[in-house]
């Protein structure tokens, strides 16, 4: 690697125009002390040139996805300080935000060396600005007139409570049995590593004395009756005795933090327990690379706010996280992104060897951990579209006479044709249910382009031999075959809505997803399946929250700013015989445009705590304004809140 960083300069620019999706214009600088000649540029975008584009000062070399290889005309030299510029007209969408555009970029020299190149934001229009990198701002408002001066988050169903104690002492337990002691040690192993300042909220003696007493309730439910000398958690078993003492580790932090406002009180109750079974989050872990410990740290801020289900996007076009026994090419390739690899640099790699491989020492402190927060890893494999990584390191996994590309993206789906496709998906789920104990398994489903087996003769004679003239009838059979390997493992499968067509999957054993928009998750009860709410456009963490162009993140969905987020209800136009079906809700960060890591507190936070307040409080009891003033003393991604 030539090391010339910083002296290369790839600007972008994107401009409108009218009825298409605008151009984009590059400008290279040479900034470093010598011409360049016989190079090429590659750069990584999240926007990418449709298959009819047209270029203007460069030939495209190569595209995968968005990994652009860029030409300049032969003999062309790019002279110190001059710059080289090439326009592309007809993208594949009309560019919303900075993260639309370049992510990142290189030059390959003639010998085959590498030379950095520092790729700024793509602006709109040539106008400057800045990307929005904090959350939005806005000072903590004050709480709403009439409610409890107590801090949790999600607000608990029902509470009565007055007067007030000193917070300056820790938790401690007094009196309780084995199952309160495991659930308040969790609790306060937790809250000690989510705030590292100030003295600890929960200890061995001294403060405020705990008792714990059984009581018949809902399992994940808890009672806690205040008094002066003692404060009485009351639950079923361990969950709900967690529950409980994280809601009084929240009361103590905040009565603490900020003691204006909020107090730890000294009479009263409180009732609660949640609203869904299902209070979860999806972290896409494919498209970009979370070790382990940063999972460990989000397993955390999800425990704090009673949030029950991770479900991890193991796999995915552009890379791949586990390694499975008797395909080693997943682990030395799909997991991978680099400059001549199985898998080139996508959404902002840099040319360098980029990925990550989870062990199975790895995946098991993730899930010993979660337990321990009484949190389900519900394992996703992408399957069968998606699959552009496994693909490329398992080739014998295409049809031979499968040529060419769809669309203008390299294909990406398993072939439901072939043998070899379920000798690997055995290993893989085998693999995957021995690492995750996890009830449910969830194979992915969604946008399957079925264009890609129509020139596979293999899948042609598939649906020959069923008598099907419909291809897509082949992504049905191909997911039952799957649902089939998952239940004789003794799991249940989860899947996208998708897995709902064509011959949707057996109900009885599944749950499904619903994205696309929040309507078709009623569609998907009614056909009898249990539904969990994830709809793009209130749970998708990863869609911008305003129309700003410097604001981050995708828009397909829509902008999806606090308030709707916070506001949608859940199942809230459900009729009531079909509730029963409604297992609750997700928040989805898929991982597109979070290559600069730095964006990841501000794209999660708040708008996780306002989906957890809806997985947890009956909706009558949200409210906007009280939600506004609690959610800024919440924990965040490594740093601990400083009260404004
Ligand atoms: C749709 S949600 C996808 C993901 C993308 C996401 C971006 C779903 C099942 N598929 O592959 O990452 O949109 O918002």
């Amino acid at each position: 690697m030539t090391n010339e960083a910083g002296f290369l300069r790839l600007d972008s620019d994107w401009a409108p125009t009218e009825g298409a999706a605008g151009s984009l214009t590059l400008t290279l600088t040479n900034l470093s002390d010598r011409p360049l000649q016989n190079f090429r540029l590659a750069f990584t975008s999240h926007c990418r040139l449709d298959p009819d584009y047209q270029l203007r000062g460069a030939n495209l070399v190569e595209q995968i996805y968005g990994y652009h290889m860029l030409e300049p005309p032969a003999g062309f030299a790019l002279t110190r300080g001059s710059t080289w510029s090439v326009t592309a007209d007809r993208l594949n969408y009309a560019l919303q935000h900075y993260t639309d555009g370049l992510k990142s970029a290189y030059l390959v020299l003639e010998d085959g060396g590498i030379v950095p190149v520092a790729s700024t934001p793509t602006t709109q229009n040539l106008e400057s600005g800045v990307p929005r990198l904090e959350a939005p701002s806005g000072s903590r408002s004050r709480l709403p007139l009439g409610m409890p001066p107590v801090s949790i988050l999600p607000f608990p169903m029902r509470i009565e409570v007055a007067g007030q104690r000193d917070p300056a002492g820790a938790l401690y337990l007094l009196e309780g049995k084995h199952e309160s002691e495991l659930a308040f040690n969790a609790a306060g192993d937790l809250a000690n590593r989510l705030f590292h300042s100030g003295p600890p909220l929960f200890g061995e003696v001294g403060g405020i004395a705990c008792m714990a007493r059984q009581a018949d309730m809902a399992e994940e439910g808890y009672r806690i009756d205040f008094a002066a000398n003692a404060v009485t958690v009351h639950a079923a078993g361990q969950k709900g005795f967690f529950y409980g003492f994280v809601t009084l580790g929240q009361i103590l932090h905040a009565a603490r933090d900020e003691p204006n406002e909020f107090t730890f009180p000294a009479t009263g109750k409180i009732y609660d327990a949640p609203r869904f079974a299902w209070r979860g989050m999806l972290l896409d872990v494919a498209r970009q690379v979370y070790e382990a410990k940063e999972l460990l740290r989000v397993l955390d801020l999800l425990a704090w706010h009673k949030l029950n289900r991770f479900h991890l996007h193991l796999s995915d076009d552009e890379g791949w996280r586990l390694d499975i026994p008797g395909y080693p090419q997943l682990a030395k390739l799909a997991a991978w992104r680099g400059h001549g690899r199985a898998i080139p640099p996508l959404l902002g790699s840099p040319p360098e060897c980029y990925g990550l491989v989870y062990s199975r020492a790895d995946v098991a402190q993730l899930t010993g951990r979660a337990e321990q927060l009484f949190i389900t890893i519900v394992p996703e494999i992408d399957i069968p579209g998606h699959s552009y990584s496994i693909l490329q390191s398992i080739p014998e996994l295409r049809d031979p006479a499968e040529t060419g590309s769809y669309r203008g993206s390299p294909k990406n789906v398993l072939n439901p044709a072939i043998h070899k496709t379920y000798d690997f998906l055995q290993a893989v789920f085998d693999e995957v249910a021995r690492l995750f104990p996890s009830v449910w398994i969830h194979v992915g489903g969604d946008e399957v382009s079925t264009d890609a087996w129509l020139d596979s003769p293999l899948a042609r004679a598939l649906m020959r031999e069923h008598g099907w003239y419909d291809i897509r009838r082949l992504q049905s059979y191909f997911l039952h075959c799957v649902q089939e390997m998952t239940r004789n493992l003794g799991r249940r499968t989860g899947a996208w809505e998708e897995a709902a067509l064509w011959g949707g999957i057996d109900a009885r054993d599944s749950y499904l997803v619903a994205w696309k928009r929040s309507a078709n998750g009623l569609a998907l009860a009614e056909q009898g399946y249990d539904v969990v709410l994830a709809p793009g456009e209130a749970y998708y963490l990863d869609m911008a929250q305003s129309e700003d162009w410097w604001e981050p993140g995708a828009s397909w969905a829509g902008t999806v700013p606090l308030e709707r987020c916070y506001t949608y209800n859940p199942g809230g136009d459900w009729p009531e015989e079909m509730k029963a079906r409604l297992l609750g809700v997700q928040a989805c960060l898929w991982g597109e445009n979070l290559h600069d890591r730095r964006l990841f507190d501000s794209m999660v936070i708040p708008r996780l705590w306002a989906i957890a307040e809806s997985a947890w409080t009956p909706s009558a009891g949200k409210n906007l304004s009280r939600f506004t003033a609690l959610h800024a003393l919440a924990p965040r991604i490594g740093t601990r809140v400083r009260a404004p």
